[in-house]
C-alpha cells in the first residue's frame, strides 16, 4: 500500500440504491483508484455500477489507465453506460484516463487532466491518457459530477485525514439531486 485512502458514495436524496461507485485496489506496486457514475440513478444505475466495480476488481493493471478503461468499456456494452475516472498510482507517478463528467484534482501540484468524451459501454471514440508527478505527501481526489467542484479547494481540507475529507466534501459540495462519489488518497512513499 503506497497511499492512505478513503472513498465514499451517497445516493441522491430520497433514493436508496446508488448509481455511483468507487474502488481502490493494490497490485504489483500499483494502486488503482477509480470512481464510476452510471447514467441516471436508482436500482438500474446501481446494477451498471456493480458490473463496473466487478470489472475493476479483476482487470489487469499492466495495460495502464487506458487499458483499464478499455476493459471497462467492453464490460459495460449493452448497458445504459457510465462515466468513470481511472487513475494508477505507481510510486510518485500518476497516470489517468477519465471518460465523461468526472474529475481529478491533486494538491499541492496539479496534474493536467485531459478527459475523453463519450459514454463507457457505447460511445468512446478514443481513450486519452494523462500523467503527472504526485510527490510523497501529495493528495489525490477523484469525484463524480454529483459533487460541485466550483468552490472545492483541496488545500483547505489539508488538516483532515482522507476519511474526514471525504465526509466534508460530500456534506458541503454534493448535490441533493444526484448520486455522489468521492475518493481521497494521500501519497505516502515512492
Ligand atoms: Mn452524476
Amino acid at each position: 500500500m503506497n497511499a492512505a485512502r478513503f472513498h465514499l458514495v451517497r445516493p441522491r436524496v430520497g433514493e436508496v440504491a446508488c448509481g455511483d461507485g468507487a474502488i481502490v485496489r493494490d497490485e504489483g506496486g500499483r494502486t488503482l483508484l477509480a470512481v464510476v457514475d452510471a447514467l441516471g440513478h436508482g436500482p438500474l444505475a446501481a446494477e451498471v455500477t456493480s458490473l463496473a466495480l466487478t470489472c475493476l476488481a479483476r482487470v489487469a493493471l499492466d495495460g495502464g489507465a487506458v487499458g483499464v478503461q478499455s476493459e471497462l468499456n467492453d464490460a459495460l456494452r449493452g448497458t445504459r453506460g457510465a462515466a468513470a475516472m481511472v487513475c494508477l498510482l505507481e510510486g510518485e507517478r500518476l497516470t489517468g484516463c477519465g471518460v465523461g463528467n468526472v474529475e481529478l484534482r491533486t494538491d499541492p501540484r496539479s496534474v493536467p487532466v485531459v478527459l475523453s468524451p463519450g459514454i463507457l459501454g457505447s460511445s468512446v471514440r478514443r481513450f486519452r491518457s494523462f500523467e503527472g508527478a504526485v510527490p510523497r505527501g501529495s493528495r489525490v481526489l477523484l469525484f463524480s459530477d454529483g459533487v460541485s467542484g466550483t468552490r472545492l479547494r483541496l488545500d483547505e481540507l489539508r488538516a483532515l485525514d482522507p476519511e474526514a475529507a471525504c465526509r466534508a466534501i460530500v456534506q458541503r459540495f454534493a448535490y441533493p439531486h444526484d448520486d455522489a462519489s468521492v475518493l481521497v488518497a494521500d501519497v505516502r512513499a515512492p
